[in-house]
């Protein structure tokens, strides 16, 4: 247990209904003591039981700085494991402050960003991951974003890491068991055994891996680019989805020059959507670096929604889009569904069909691009419903992981979880090579220490600090 003992405003710094100051550790009920009144001129807060609630007022020398509701809690059974008293006071930022500062006057000192959590995982209450996981439950975006943060929290991560941990440990131990006692512990046709239970640990560590593009998404939401010829009414799209004119809008040709960020959120379901540039071939400084930038946004999205004027015929601009949209995932738009068509779903389909089919071979071009084909108008709002209804599906479809299955959605976990794999590999090349054993034991242990780093048991002093210096002051 650390020696000193922590305060904090745990609520928003903003007038709200209910302020919440936060004290942990040994002097928590000293303090409380000390600055406490209950009118009624009964018992000291710390003769009273614990986990239960009590009225009265916070006093500085004397005089009543607020009217509260003291929660008392004894460790180990709080957040931190340690002795924690929360003060319910009225939400007003003055008031939160006063309280804040007579608490420190009397004993606390002002907590660090995430030392409450901090304190929590390093009184081994929670894991490193579960402490990550924390934070991610305040920052959840939407609703499955906030049920996977809270599965984590609960040690979903944890338990998977331990278990691959613990696996990996047995082997460590029996293969030096066996050197330092061959006589009774024999590791004949050991490397067989080794091997096969090693090649099902990076089936397991592959699993979780794959799933942490989903994660990112889950977490962070579907990074959209809103990409097509210029004019083709992409800010349109944009601002119909958005329900307001965000984006500039106008008939001339290469009105977006650089690209505009937004998040919206779809019945739970957040997309950071980006409005580019039109792209075409043009000699426009300013232009230039707008397409450029509409490229390379492109490049990196989870997903394209391709904006076709259907009012107008496909040229070789879009035949460089089509090209650009390989392996992306795709909704393609035809836009201006309100004029005269002369762009069909059919015309696309082929386009597509003959961009990739020359390099691709002969697939039916449905089976290739696998992209669903909207008529709407961006101008009128009509369509506009069908495509969120399929953004919608298609994140349910995808990237919902199932109730049961551990998902990592923390980068750091994955990078963890990629050096494991490393490691491994490394023993089974050895396996192979037939090294001896003990050699085996050196990138057993790599893995070991990898794995270690997400629930934080191998993790070193800086790299705990950095990740609970990114913390919320209070939490
Ligand atoms: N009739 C009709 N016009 C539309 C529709 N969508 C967009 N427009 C018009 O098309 C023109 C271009 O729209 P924008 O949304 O600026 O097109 P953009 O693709 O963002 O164009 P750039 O930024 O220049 O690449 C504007 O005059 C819009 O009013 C539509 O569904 N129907
Ligand atoms: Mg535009």
């Amino acid at each position: 247990m650390r020696s000193d003992t922590i305060a904090a405003i745990s609520s928003a710094v903003s007038d709200s209904g209910i302020g919440i100051v936060r004290i942990s550790g040994p002097k928590s009920f000293d303090v409380i003591d000390r600055i406490y009144r209950s009118g009624k001129g009964k018992k000291k807060l710390s003769e009273e039981k614990s986990h239960t609630i009590h009225y009265g007022y916070i006093e500085d020398d004397g005089n009543a700085v607020d009217e509260v509701l003291v929660m008392i809690m004894r460790g180990p059974g709080t957040f931190t494991a340690e002795d924690t008293v929360e003060i319910d006071c009225h939400g007003g930022v003055c008031a939160m402050k006063r309280i804040l500062e007579t608490v420190i006057k009397n004993g606390a000192r002002p907590a660090e960003p995430g030392e409450f959590t901090k304190r929590a995982f390093l009184n081994g209450r929670i894991d490193l991951s579960q402490a990550e996981a924390v934070m991610d439950v305040i920052q959840a975006k939407n609703e499955y974003a906030l049920k996977n943060s809270v599965s984590q929290l609960k040690g979903s991560v944890r338990e998977e890491i331990a278990k691959l941990r613990g696996e990996i440990l047995y082997h460590i131990a029996r293969i030096e068991a066996a050197l330092d006692d061959p006589e009774h512990i024999s590791l004949d046709g050991y490397s067989q055994e080794a091997g096969d239970d090693i090649a099902r640990m990076q089936k397991t560590i592959e699993r979780l891996i794959s799933t942490a593009d989903n994660g990112r998404i889950l977490k962070e939401g579907i990074r959209t680019v809103i990409a097509g010829r210029p004019n083709a009414g992409k800010s349109s799209v944009l601002n119909a989805l958005l329900g307001e004119d965000r984006a500039i809008v106008t008939e001339i040709a290469g009105t977006t020059r650089d690209t505009l960020e937004e998040t919206i959120n779809l019945g739970g379901v957040t997309l950071i959507i980006t409005d580019t540039a039109g792209i075409r071939e043009t000699e426009d400084v300013v232009e230039k670096i707008g397409v450029g930038k509409a490229k390379e946004k492109l490049e990196n999205a989870d997903l394209v929604l391709y904006v076709v004027d259907s009012s107008e015929r496909p040229d070789e601009n879009d035949e460089t889009i089509i090209r650009m949209l390989k392996d992306k995932k795709t909704i393609i738009l035809l836009n201006k569904s309100d004029m005269e068509t002369v762009t069909t779903k059919e015309m696309i389909e082929e386009m597509i069909s003959r961009v990739h089919g020359s390099c691709t071979g002969e697939t039916k071009s449905e089976e290739r691009s696998g992209c669903p084909i909207l008529c709407v108008s961006a101008l009128e709002g009509t369509g506009i419903d069908l495509l969120e209804n399929l953004l919608k599906e298609m994140f349910y479809q995808g990237a919902i992981p199932s109730d049961n299955e551990v998902c990592i959605t923390n980068m750091r976990h994955k990078a963890l979880l990629m050096d494991a794999k490393d490691s491994l590999q490394r023993v089974q090349e050895s396996i192979s090579l037939g090294m001896p054993e003990d050699f085996l034991t050196i990138d057993l242990m790599g893995a070991c220490e990898a794995l270690g780093g997400i629930t934080g048991e191998t993790s070193s002093e800086d790299v705990i600090d950095e990740i609970f210096g990114k913390f919320c002051l209070g939490k």
